[in-house]
């Protein structure tokens, strides 16, 4: 390649919880083993190209603050394709093994379908170029349906049926490019897919469509034979006021409702589950329990501030939480930890971009840490075995295996006369527990 974007900043390496080395990983240590696997395995931490490439620091109030020297502000294909360059140094340098993008992140749109779809293939090149260079891969790729003024009414469920053609064809080839880069996986944000007022809109109708458009997307992934998991990612607002895929269970009912169970699984992002007034874990949870938890865009919100901040995520309660949800589900296969964050507008050097991965991924490594720490206690899952301990005989039993109906339960209660008495939840004495591993 030619000069070096980050010229001063080496490969970040592990140093330990002692180093005060900012450019220096304290907790993420690639190879060290954690429940049979390495971190970099449970783990599989990807960087974002849209805020992280993109990003231009840009507010409701004002203009963009990044200083991006190797960025001509244009958009130019080679500015493109340059951009490319430095996004593999950075991804290297950081030791992160995936990455994620948008279609219209990486390239330009042209006058019209046919020549985006061409700029979209010569940055294509370089970005596979990269991927066989550094050995760094896609985690998953997604087209942007919600930029471009077309995109007004929404996507797959706008009121203006060429709308809906022309995102099929967007989603098309970024099938075949993800396809062809190796992605692991395909998101689908529904980016606008939801409305700002009933009054104009056929909700009914727009569920249909979008539900045609995923199975449009199915058929096709099948005709190239794509064997890369397919997402969908909720969100309850923003940038409508209503967007259709709100929160997991919403996403679930939609998925089995319109016959799509079997081919989606869920990318939960924190900020989103925080605007759908949920915890992370709450969303993790939902999914998990449906068999449906497939990856999750890493961040955090500010509860003072009620919109999708995209924060990197550093608190080490939040991970902990996720790791123990993750953990229990039997971990990632095709996901891993994306992080859908961006450096606040007032971190406007390239070395932030540095700081701000180095502290998510610290931040997660440490989850993942105390959250094994808490499985080998074990006396967190003992507490919630001996919780539910009246359902594994007796009545419990028999009712769990539909052996009784209400007959049969009145029937014990009349001659039992009162129910056992219940066991403290002990909320208080579960949080101190945690605390001693944090
Ligand atoms: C928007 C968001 C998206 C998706 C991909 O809030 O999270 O960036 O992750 O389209
Ligand atoms: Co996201």
């Amino acid at each position: 390649m030619a000069s070096a974007a980050f010229p001063q900043i080496k490969k970040i390496e592990y140093e330990g919880p002692k180093s005060k080395n900012p450019l220096a990983f304290k907790y993420y240590n690639p190879d060290e083993v954690v429940e049979g696997k390495t971190m970099k395995e449970h783990l599989r931490f990807s960087v974002v190209y849209w805020h992280t490439f993109r990003g231009r620091g840009v507010d409701p109030f004002g203009a963009g603050t990044m200083i991006r020297p190797w960025d001509d502000g244009t958009d130019s294909l080679k500015n493109a394709q340059r951009r490319v360059r430095v996004a593999f140094e950075f991804m290297q340098k950081l030791q992160a093994p995936f990455y994620a993008f948008h279609d219209r992140d990486v390239a330009p749109e042209g006058k019209n379908l046919r020549e985006t779809n061409k700029n979209l293939d010569a940055v294509v090149k370089v970005l596979k170029e990269e991927q066989q260079r550094t050995g760094i891969k896609l985690l998953w790729g997604t087209a942007c349906l919600f930029a471009h003024p077309r995109y007004v009414h929404g996507a797959a469920t706008s009121c203006n049926a060429d709308v809906f053609a022309y995102a099929a064809a967007q989603v098309k080839k970024c099938l075949e490019v993800t396809h062809e880069l190796g992605g692991a996986g395909y998101v689908f944000w529904g980016g606008r897919e939801g409305y700002s007022t009933l009054y104009n809109t056929d909700m009914k109708r727009e569920l249909e469509h979008l539900a045609k458009f995923l199975h449009m997307a199915v058929d096709y992934k099948k005709k190239i034979g794509f064997q890369g998991q397919f997402y969908i990612e909720p969100k309850p607002k923003e940038p409508t006021k209503h967007q259709y895929d709100s929160d997991a269970a919403a996403c679930l009912n939609f998925l089995r409702e319109y016959g799509l169970k079997d081919h989606l699984k869920l990318n939960l992002e924190t900020n989103h589950a925080t605007l759908a007034g949920h915890t992370m874990q709450h969303e993790l949870e939902v999914a998990g329990a449906a068999g449906a938890l497939g990856s999750i865009d890493a961040n955090t919100g500010d509860e003072l501030l009620g919109w999708d901040t995209d924060q990197f995520p550093t608190s080490v309660y939040l991970t902990t939480q996720i790791m123990l949800t993750i953990l229990k589900y039997g971990g990632f296969t095709t996901g891993g930890v994306n992080f859908d964050a961006k450096v606040r507008r007032e971190s406007f050097e390239p070395i932030d971009l540095f700081h701000a991965h180095i502290g998510g991924m610290d931040a997660f490594a440490r989850g993942l840490k105390i959250a094994a720490a808490i499985r080998k206690d074990g006396r967190l899952a003992e507490f919630v075995k001996q919780r539910y301990s009246s359902w594994d005989s007796g009545i419990g039993a028999k009712i769990e295996k539909g052996e009784v109906g209400f007959e049969e339960l009145e029937a014990y209660m009349l001659k039992k006369g009162e129910a056992a008495p219940n066991t403290s939840g002990r909320q208080e004495y579960l949080e101190n527990l945690i605390n001693e591993f944090i």
